[in-house]
């Protein structure tokens, strides 16, 4: 299979989908949309929509009716990402390298644009008509969760707290998992779901999750430091300079990359396991952890 070409394509059907799913609008909530568009659609790698894609079609589910969910995840990563930019949270006036949504439209645009994607991505799940009520349900219990208070925003409320405070390889391990870990063992689940995947490949399936998710965001500390300004699109080492602890802080460079590759090795020996050719996967999880932007 050529990988590339299919990270191409898949991203390039996620994109048109997500247009589809918020358009531009002429009626007087048309603003609320443009600034949802101006983030949602200001490109983005895609890699949880991808991954969810890459699950699903690997285990024999339908690439077109997981497409949809697929967004919904989508939606959710650029609603944190809108959220965490702003000047109560991290106060980054970039990404992607442009100007942060707050920085392009004011302020309590951005909080609500941020509002609205998180909500519509629970409006379009439900509202699937390729999927079954057992499907969406499923959907939206591991999307709240992973997403929750004790995911994704419980992982950002950890960060928060241990801000200038020095935190253990394993509080920021906890970190991670909750904060980055959480939405794209999502991903993962949600591939599983769309192919009607068996109880012990839901199980697999999050192991593989729970692991590339930590070594991505292993690898985005790494290339906190190592990305120029304009491959990563902020401000170079931004971490240091938030006064974060990183697995580059406290492991080094070398050792980061190493325990990177070690997490790799252990998602691959789940894969392992799968009656399924769930080589693509493979392919996505090296990606992960060899990329340079
Ligand atoms: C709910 C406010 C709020 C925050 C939740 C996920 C999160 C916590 C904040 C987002 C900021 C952040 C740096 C999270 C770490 C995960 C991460 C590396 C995000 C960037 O993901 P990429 O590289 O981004 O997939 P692109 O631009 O490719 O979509």
């Amino acid at each position: 299979m050529d990988y590339k070409k299919y990270i191409t394509t898949r991203c390039a059907m996620v994109e048109e989908q997500l247009s589809h799913l918020v358009p531009e609008l002429s009626t007087p909530e048309k603003v609320l949309f443009q600034a949802a568009r101006y983030s949602l659609l200001n490109g983005g790698k895609r890699l949880r929509p991808i991954l969810a894609l890459a699950t699903a079609e690997s285990l024999g589910g339908d690439l077109k009716k997981a497409l949809t969910p697929a967004c919904a995840l989508e939606m959710i990563h650029t609603y944190s990402l809108i959220h965490d930019d702003l000047p109560c949270m991290d106060d980054d006036d970039y990404r992607r390298g442009k100007p942060s949504l707050h920085k392009a439209y004011p302020e309590g645009l951005a909080v609500l644009a941020g509002d609205f994607l998180l909500t519509h991505a629970f409006e379009v799940l439900t509202h699937s008509e390729q999927l079954t009520a057992d499907q969406k349900l499923r959907l939206v219990q591991i999307l709240s969760k992973q997403a929750g208070g004790l995911g994704m925003i419980g992982g950002q409320i950890l960060d928060i707290e241990s801000e200038g405070k020095k935190i253990n390889l394993e509080q920021l391990r906890l970190i991670h998992h909750k904060k980055t870990g959480a939405l794209i063992t999502a991903s993962i689940q949600f591939g599983g779901i769309m192919a009607n995947a068996s109880d012990r490949e839901m199980h697999l399936l999050e192991q593989f999750g729970k692991e590339i998710g930590l070594a991505f965001q292993i690898i985005d500390d790494v290339l906190d430091v190592t990305a120029s300004e304009k491959k990563h699109g902020k401000k170079v080492a931004s971490d240091v300079t938030n006064n974060k602890s990183t697995y580059v802080t406290l492991l080094g460079l070398e050792q980061s990359e190493a325990m990177a590759h070690s997490l790799l090795n252990k998602a691959k020996d789940i894969l392992k396991q799968f009656d399924h050719d769930v080589s693509l996967l493979q392919h996505l999880a090296e990606i992960i952890v060899t990329r340079n932007g």
